[in-house]
C-alpha cells in the first residue's frame, strides 16, 4: 500500500485509491461538486470538469483534481494551500460567469451546493463574464429543467444513463452553450423519462427541481367549499425530521399527522392504508396466477417510474405486471366513493392531496386512466421536500409538535403496509398474505430476509406448499433491465418481481430532503422503515381491521366487480 502525506500528516492507503479517496480515510476535505459516488449501488461520477478539487502536489508543475488524481508511492499533497484555493475560487468564479443571478427566486435557494461553495470560498466579487446563453425551460407535471442553471457536472445524465439505462440525457453544444439536456432540445415528457427524479435528486443547482403544486395546495385549503384529505406515504415519516434537524432515519409518523393537521388540511389518512389493500388485490391476483397457469412472474406495478419504463422499454412484457393501481391510486379512489360515502360528501368537492417522496407519482396522479371513480382520482401530489416547505412557510415548529393519530376509516395499517417504502419490501408483504392463503397455515417468522439488502438484483426461493416459489426484487431500473433481458432469453426463471426505480427503492426517492451523495441516509431510513413494521402489533395486510371493513361494507371480495373497476388499471404502449 503506498504511503502518501496529506497535510503533514503520513497515511498509508490501498493502491486503488484517488487523492479524494485517501484525504476523505482521514476524515479531510476538500470541497467538490461534480465528483458523486454511491458506493452501495456501484455509480460514481467522476468527469473532473469543475475543477473544485484542485490540491497541490509537491513537485509537480500543475494543480491536480483531487477525485481524478490516483495515489502514487510518497505523493505529498496540500489540500488548502493559497494557490489550490485560489484556484478552486477561480473555477467557482467561472462557472459563476455564465449563470443566472437568481439565488434569491431560485426553488433551489438554501439548497443550492454552488451556492454554498461560493460562500465557503469567500466569493464576494466576480472578475469574470460569461456569455449568458439563452436555454428554454422544460415544464413537465413533474419535473422543471432550466439547463440555463446547468453547470455540466454530468451527475444527472450518469444517474438517467448508468444507474436507469433510460438515457435521455446528454451533454449537447461547446464552450458557454454546453448544457445537459435531451436530444433536440425535447421536453422531457416527448422522451422515454419515467421522471423518476433521480437526476433531480442529484443536481447540484436549480437546473432539475420538481414542478411544486404548494400554491394549489394552499388555494383549496384555504376554499371552504372542498373537503381536503391528505395521504402520507411510506417512505415520509423515516425522512422528513431531516428537514428540520433530526438524525436520518428518525420516525417521525406522529409529528408529520400534527403538522398536516396544523396546516389545514380536513382528514389526515394514510398512503399505507391503500399499500394494505394493494397487497389484498396483489396477493390474490398472483394466487390466481400461480394456481391457474396464469402469466408468470407477475411484476409489482405500484411504482410508476417503474411502469412507465416498462411501457417504454418492454411493450411486448405488458402482460406481465399485476393490474393492481398503485397504493397511492388506490387510495384517491376509495376516498372519493368509499369514502366520500361513509361521510355524506359529494365527491366532486373532495381534494386528495399526496404527499410522496417521489417525482414520478405528479406524473401517475396526472394519467388519463386513473379516475376509477369518476373524477381524477388523486388531485395534487407534492414531495416530502415541498411539504417541508409549507410547513416552514407556515411557522410551525416540527420540533415541537405533539404526537398525533391518523383519522379513519383510511388511516390504519400494518407493518406489510411500512416495508412498501424500502426495496423488497412490496415482495415481503405480498408474501406474507400469499403464503397464507396459498396454504392456509399461519406464517411464522414474517421477516423474508432473504429479500432484503441493497444488491441491485436479488433472488430469493420460499417454500409455499411443497413449491418453490422464486421472488426477484430489483431496485434501480438499469438493474430490472438486466433481470427482465436475462428472463426473455430463459436465464433466469421467478415468479414474481418487485421493481422499484430508485435507489433503496422509495426511502431513495427523487422528492425526499436531499441526500447529498450519502447513501448511508438512505439506509437509516430503511432501517427506520424496518424498526415500525417490527412496532407493528399486526403484520400483515390481511389482517388490518379497516381493510376487512372496506371489503365487507363496500368492496366484496378481492378482484370482484367493483374492486377491479376502482383498484386495477392497464397499460399502453
Ligand atoms: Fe412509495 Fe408506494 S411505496 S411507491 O415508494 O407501492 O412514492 O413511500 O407511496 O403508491 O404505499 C412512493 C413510498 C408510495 C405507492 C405505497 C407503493
Ligand atoms: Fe432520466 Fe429519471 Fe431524470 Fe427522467 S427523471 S431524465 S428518467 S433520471
Amino acid at each position: 500500500m503506498p504511503k502518501i502525506t496529506i497535510n503533514c500528516k503520513e497515511v498509508e492507503v490501498p493502491e486503488n485509491y484517488t487523492v479524494l479517496d485517501a484525504v476523505k480515510s482521514i476524515g479531510g476535505y476538500v470541497p467538490t461538486l461534480c465528483y458523486m459516488k454511491l458506493e452501495d449501488i456501484g455509480i460514481e461520477n467522476r468527469p473532473a470538469s469543475c475543477r473544485v478539487c484542485m490540491v497541490e502536489i509537491e513537485g509537480r508543475r500543475n494543480l491536480a483534481p483531487a477525485c481524478a488524481t490516483p495515489v502514487a508511492e510518497g505523493l505529498v499533497v496540500k489540500t488548502h494551500s493559497r494557490r489550490a484555493i485560489h484556484a478552486r475560487r477561480t473555477a467557482v468564479q467561472l462557472l459563476l460567469s455564465d449563470h443566472p443571478q437568481d439565488c434569491l427566486k431560485c426553488p433551489k435557494n438554501g439548497e443550492c451546493e454552488l451556492q454554498d461553495l461560493a460562500a465557503e470560498l469567500n466569493i464576494h466579487n466576480n472578475p469574470y463574464f460569461g456569455k449568458m446563453s439563452l436555454h428554454k425551460k422544460d415544464i413537465s407535471a413533474a419535473i422543471i429543467r432550466d439547463p440555463n442553471k446547468c453547470v455540466m457536472c454530468r451527475r444527472c445524465e450518469t444517474m438517467c444513463n448508468e444507474f436507469q439505462t433510460v438515457g435521455v440525457l446528454s451533454a449537447v453544444d461547446r464552450g458557454f452553450d454546453a448544457v445537459v439536456k435531451p436530444t433536440f432540445d425535447w421536453s422531457l415528457e416527448s422522451t422515454a423519462c419515467t421522471f423518476c427524479g433521480q437526476c433531480v435528486a442529484v443536481c447540484p443547482t436549480g437546473a432539475l427541481v420538481e414542478r411544486s403544486y404548494i400554491d394549489q395546495v394552499w388555494d383549496v385549503i384555504e376554499d371552504p367549499k372542498k373537503h381536503v384529505v391528505v395521504q402520507t406515504a411510506p417512505a415520509v415519516r423515516v425522512a422528513i425530521g431531516e428537514e428540520f434537524g433530526y438524525e436520518p432515519g428518525t420516525i417521525s409518523t406522529g409529528k408529520l399527522v400534527s403538522a398536516l393537521r396544523v396546516l389545514g388540511f380536513d382528514k389526515i389518512f394514510d398512503t399505507n392504508f391503500a399499500a394494505d389493500l394493494t397487497i389484498m388485490e396483489e396477493a390474490y391476483e398472483f394466487k390466481e396466477r400461480l394456481e391457474n397457469g396464469g402469466y408468470l412472474p407477475m411484476l409489482t406495478s405500484c411504482c410508476p417510474g417503474w411502469v412507465k419504463f416498462l411501457e417504454h422499454q418492454f411493450p411486448e412484457l405488458l402482460e406481465m405486471p399485476s393490474s393492481a393501481k398503485s397504493p397511492q391510486q388506490m387510495f384517491g379512489a376509495v376516498a372519493k366513493t368509499y369514502y366520500a360515502q361513509k361521510a355524506g360528501i359529494d365527491p366532486k368537492d373532495i381534494v386528495v392531496v399526496s404527499i410522496m417522496p417521489c417525482l414520478a407519482k405528479k406524473y401517475e396522479a396526472n394519467r388519463e386512466e386513473l379516475r376509477g371513480s369518476g373524477y381524477q382520482d388523486v388531485d395534487y401530489v407534492i414531495t416530502t421536500r415541498e411539504l417541508a416547505d409549507m410547513i416552514r412557510e407556515s411557522g410551525i415548529n416540527f420540533q415541537n409538535l405533539p404526537e398525533e393519530e391518523y383519522d379513519n376509516p383510511l388511516g390504519e395499517s400494518t407493518g406489510a403496509a411500512d416495508i412498501f417504502g424500502r426495496t423488497g419490501g412490496v415482495a415481503e408483504a405480498a408474501l406474507r398474505t400469499a403464503y397464507e392463503w396459498i396454504t392456509g397455515e399461519e406464517l411464522g417468522n414474517v421477516e423474508f430476509e432473504a429479500v432484503r439488502g441493497y444488491e441491485g438484483v436479488r433472488i430469493a426461493e420460499v417454500g409455499i406448499k411443497g413449491t418453490k416459489v422464486k421472488v426477484g426484487v430489483a431496485h434501480g431500473l438499469g438493474n430490472v433491465r438486466k433481470l427482465l433481458e436475462d428472463i426473455r432469453e430463459g436465464k433466469t426463471e421467478v415468479h414474481m418481481i418487485e421493481v422499484m426505480a430508485c435507489p433503496g427503492g422509495c426511502v431513495g426517492g427523487g422528492g425526499q430532503p436531499y441526500h447529498h451523495g450519502d447513501f448511508n441516509i438512505i439506509k437509516r431510513r430503511t432501517e427506520a422503515i424496518n424498526k415500525i413494521d417490527r412496532n407493528k402489533p399486526i403484520r400483515k395486510s390481511h389482517e388490518n381491521p379497516s381493510i376487512k371493513k372496506i371489503y365487507e361494507e363496500f368492496l366484496g371480495k378481492p378482484n370482484s366487480e367493483k374492486a377491479h373497476h376502482l383498484l386495477h388499471t392497464e397499460y399502453f404502449e
